[in-house]
């Protein structure tokens, strides 16, 4: 006989038993991120607005913007990419050099720089390409690529990069390492003769020499030798990837300011996608560069994170914990407690020459939030007496796809296709960049 209070606690687990087994997957469901494309959806947000100070005062002079930006600076350092080692010194050695790169237009270069003095000082490997015909030193663009320096250009001599990668479904790599059947595969992204013939030089580094791109506690890559330095900033503020991928951005600077084939003072930062939102912090936290390139750049990038739209703060941090500092997981589907948003990035950058482009087909990374925050930005840049987005009012509305907005000292366009760097958008920065970084006599 089974007595009346074994059958209650019997049904009683039966119950939950089947509770568990019909729920358990709704929860996991509910928590299964979805992205909002519905801009009737975004939810309620209020903009930070970058000429009014934490305490709530207008910000109208350039001087009282000297003053603001370096509140913003920090601010974005805490919350968003986290703080920085103090640079460091670099040596550097020459690696190879090719005269007569590109049938003798170019001259090739590649060039260790070491991040300290110390024989064992980690290092990443500059490709540098310069213009034959050039009189004197060029201008010239920067930028850190996926997959390998030896994947822009065919050329068999490019060294394969030794550093760890991410491991691709082709024979480009094998158990993270990288492959000759890689060599030349991200061409498309990097028109090194079109570059050269057009007079810049192109620099460019496997952003995995810097930091590998995978979450280990941010230990490995330059955070590791360098991070000691940051003993005194509590752990939540410590940088993430990108900051530390921009920090190899700044040191290739150091380097560049050395080179006399290459004019350190006329140096545009170039990035896509994630390495996108690393040029933007790049030219935010070093004015030195003099010209600040983001090509599809999104979320944590160009994009305004309250729209919430496409991906979000929450499922970036979870996607790739090791990108933002860990203070920045406070702001996952709560992006009103944040102190900064990222139209206040691109006011970083302000007086020098800008440019944000989005794709039509890439509306993971909210095209129009982007264009929002490059509008945004537009008051500092002509409260420091420049003619921001161009023309005398903003445009109310984004432009057409391939109607590129490239009068002012904010370059934008939107261009027809997906989320790539195509040779469209090499060609539009060519042009700014003829605009903005020729030789001031
Ligand atoms: C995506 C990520 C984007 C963007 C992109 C990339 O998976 O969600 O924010 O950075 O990667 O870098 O290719």
């Amino acid at each position: 006989m089974i007595s009346p209070l074994a059958r209650k606690s019997f049904s009683l687990l039966f119950l939950l038993t089947l509770s568990f087994v019909f729920l358990a997957p709704t929860i996991a469901e509910a928590q299964k991120f979805v992205a909002n494309y519905d801009e009737s959806k975004i939810p309620d947000y209020q903009l930070p607005d970058p000429l009014v100070t934490q305490a709530g005062e207008a910000v109208t002079t350039p001087e009282q913007w000297r003053e603001r930006r370096s509140v913003l600076v920090d601010l974005f350092e805490k919350h968003v990419y986290g703080v920085s080692p103090k640079p460091c010194p670099i040596r550097h050695s020459l690696v190879s050099c090719d005269e007569n790169a590109l049938g003798g237009k170019a001259v090739r270069r590649e060039v260790d720089v070491f991040f300290g003095e110390s024989d064992d000082a980690h290092s990443m490997r500059l490709l540098i390409y310069t213009p034959t015909k050039s009189t004197g030193a060029s201008a010239a663009f920067v930028g850190l690529n996926f997959q390998g320096n030896h994947t822009i250009d065919p050329d068999p001599s490019i060294s394969i990069t030794e550093s760890w990668v991410r491991d691709r479904r082709d024979d480009s790599t094998d158990g993270h390492r990288a492959t000759a059947a890689g060599r030349g595969v991200a061409a498309s992204r990097w028109p090194v003769e079109t570059i050269i013939d057009r007079g810049y030089s192109l620099v460019t580094i496997y952003y995995g020499d810097i930091d590998p791109d995978f979450d280990d506690g941010f230990q490995n890559g330059i955070h590791g030798p360098l991070g000691s330095q940051l003993d005194d900033v509590p752990q939540v503020h410590r940088w993430g990837s990108i900051a530390a991928w921009a920090y190899g951005l700044s040191r290739a600077l150091d380097y560049l300011e050395t080179d006399s084939a290459i004019d350190a003072t006329r140096v545009a930062v170039i990035g896509h996608s994630r390495l996108g939102k690393t040029s933007l912090w790049a030219g935010a936290s070093d004015p030195r560069f003099a010209m600040v390139i983001s090509n599809d750049s999104g979320c944590g990038g160009a994009a305004l994170s309250r729209r919430a739209i496409g991906e979000t703060i929450g499922r970036i941090n979870t996607s790739f914990p090791h990108w933002f500092c860990d203070q920045y997981v406070k702001y996952n589907e709560n992006e009103n407690a944040c102190p900064v948003d990222q139209h206040e990035l691109l006011a970083l950058i302000a007086p020098r020459p800008l440019y944000v482009a989005s794709a039509t087909e890439d509306q993971w990374a909210d095209p129009k939030g982007e264009f929002m925050s490059a509008t945004l930005a537009d008051p500092v840049y002509r409260l420091l007496g420049t003619d921001g987005m161009g023309g005398k009012s903003l445009p109310d509305e984004m432009p057409a796809a391939d109607q590129p907005i490239k009068s002012g000292r904010i370059g934008y366009h939107l261009r027809t296709g997906k989320h790539d760097l195509a040779k469209y958008d090499w060609e539009q920065y060519l042009d700014f960049a003829d605009k903005h970084l020729t030789k001031k006599e």
